[in-house]
């Protein structure tokens, strides 16, 4: 756990008690810091007084007394509407800022690689952490899921990697790191930010600050959608960065790029080639060779790390669990843990990278239900339905002539699509083991308590099947 101990003597209150806020609350009582505890949520507020935190309505309390907000990034506080503490907050002239700012209140001079987009943070934040952890003290935190504040103090020779979410730079003025790689920005979050505008704005805020010493800061910016080619246009003219371009779509005549699965790095006007990115069995598709190029761009220019290092490294990276997670293989059936894919577009990622494919799908649907996923059907040898979502999905599947079968529950399913897949080894006229995917574009809360919850629940399960049935 961070220390805040800096603190001691100031006054903070805690808008949420999520993750991030139970976190920030547990560092600040820890380090000797007057803390009481906010959440909308009544029965937040009791758990909280029961494990002995003060619990204050900050729509109503004096909030004057008090040094800043801790501000849980998921709240909103602004759009769509301003939320009353946000309000009252403003004109107390208290402000709000996110669990990274305390962290880098402790740390200022640490090492920071913070990494954003708005597709793919996640996973480059991951490797990034994997690959420089065998370099250097590393800690990868953030919007990954593991609160800020919950990773351990580094000393000056350390790093500290960070996902960061538009929620949680636009709480963090203080926020200057070392290097920043932004993937790709397309639309999302809009309704919390007043529009798109206002959405890449929050992003673009993460270039904000220079960085607190002499050191130059480096940009990895992914060019290919437009709001991150404006953006390295600007940083680049106002030369305060130093801005290492990234694509995946075109051939650039600097920085890194990847054209047939095939990374690049320009040097002195050279294209080199660097390694096949194919050949990586946790970074598959289009959108994982982004990831794997910007943390590329970012180790080898921010760090200087060899190229055969990062590679060696990257193909060690087994994936995060429940983006296309490969859990086991069994009789060469490799099976696929993607219940992180909550809607039809995030199936459609994992989809694109598999032939033969015994599909799990449903749960609680999404808007649009399965539109968009037509062209990926002719990979599916059946699909396996589970939740809410089976009977919608079962008339959309039989429209498309994909067979299907009612499974009910992950269990049934698992089960059904592994007979079915070792059945179909070696069927005449088939090349390739197949796949049992588990891509559910729905959301898990008909039957789980998370997609994470979800994910385990099939590893769990695969882990019992047996082989040659
Ligand atoms: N709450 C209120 N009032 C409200 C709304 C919520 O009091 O009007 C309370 C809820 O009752 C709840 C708490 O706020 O108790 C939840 O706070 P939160 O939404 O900030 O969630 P945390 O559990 O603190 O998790 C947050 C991030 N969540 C969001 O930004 C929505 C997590 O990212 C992050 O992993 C975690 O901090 C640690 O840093 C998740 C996410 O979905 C993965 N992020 C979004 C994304 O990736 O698209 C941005």
């Amino acid at each position: 756990m961070i220390d805040l101990s800096h603190l001691r003597g100031q006054r903070v209150a805690v808008m949420g008690l999520g993750k991030t806020g139970l976190s920030v609350a547990h560092a600040l009582v820890q380090a000797g810091v007057e803390v009481c505890v906010w959440d909308d949520n009544e029965d937040k507020c009791e758990q909280a007084r029961a494990a002995g935190l003060i619990v204050k309505d900050l729509r109503v309390a004096p909030l004057d007394n008090l040094n800043a907000i801790l501000w849980s990034p998921g709240i909103p506080h602004t759009h769509p509407i301003p939320h009353p503490v946000a309000v009252r907050a403003g004109a107390a002239q208290i402000s709000l800022i996110s669990d990274i700012e305390l962290l880098l209140s402790a740390h200022p001079e640490t090492d920071v690689v913070a990494i954003t987009g708005t597709n793919g943070k996640s996973t480059t934040t991951a490797l990034v952490g994997h690959i420089l952890s065998a370099f250097r003290p590393t800690e990868v935190g953030g919007n990954i899921g593991r609160p800020a504040l919950d990773m351990p103090d580094l000393g000056s020779e350390g790093t500290y990697v960070l996902e960061l979410s538009s929620y949680q730079i636009e709480l963090t003025p203080s926020l200057s790191p070392t290097s920043v790689i932004l993937l790709n920005i397309t639309p999302d979050h809009l309704e919390r930010h007043g529009g798109m505008e206002g959405y890449i704005a929050a992003k673009e805020q993460i270039f904000a600050n220079p960085p607190i010493d002499s050191r130059k800061p480096t940009a990895v910016i992914c060019i290919d959608t437009k709001p991150c080619a404006d953006i390295a246009k600007r940083l680049k003219d106002n030369g305060t960065w130093t801005v290492i371009l990234v694509s995946t779509k075109e051939i650039l005549d600097e920085g890194v790029y990847v054209a047939d699965g095939i990374l690049y790095e320009v040097r002195s006007g050279e294209s080199v080639s660097i390694a096949d990115l194919r050949d990586l069995k946790a970074l598959k598709g289009q959108h994982n060779h982004e990831n794997a190029a910007c943390a590329y761009a970012a180790l080898r220019h921010v760090y200087g790390i060899e190229p055969d290092h990062i590679i060696r490294e990257m193909i060690s990276f087994g994936g995060l669990p429940h983006r296309q997670y490969l859990t086991r293989i069994v009789g060469g059936v490799a099976y696929i843990n993607d219940s992180k894919a909550t809607n039809a577009e995030a199936a459609s990622k994992a989809l694109a990278c598999y032939h033969r494919i015994y599909w799990i799908l449903g749960g609680l649907p999404k808007e649009g239900g399965l539109n968009g996923l037509e062209e990926f059907m002719p990979r599916i040898e059946k699909a396996y339905l589970i939740g809410q979502a089976a009977h919608e999905f079962a008339a959309w599947l039989e429209k498309r002539k994909v067979p299907f079968e009612h499974c009910e529950t992950l269990d049934n399913a698992v089960r059904a699509a592994h007979l079915d897949a070792q059945a179909g080894l070696g069927k005449p006229g088939t090349s390739g083991a197949g796949v049992v995917l588990l891509s559910p574009a729905c959301a898990s809360w008909d039957q789980f308590q998370s997609f994470e919850h979800r994910g385990d629940v099939f590893m769990t399960l695969v882990g019992k099947l047996e082989e040659g049935v």
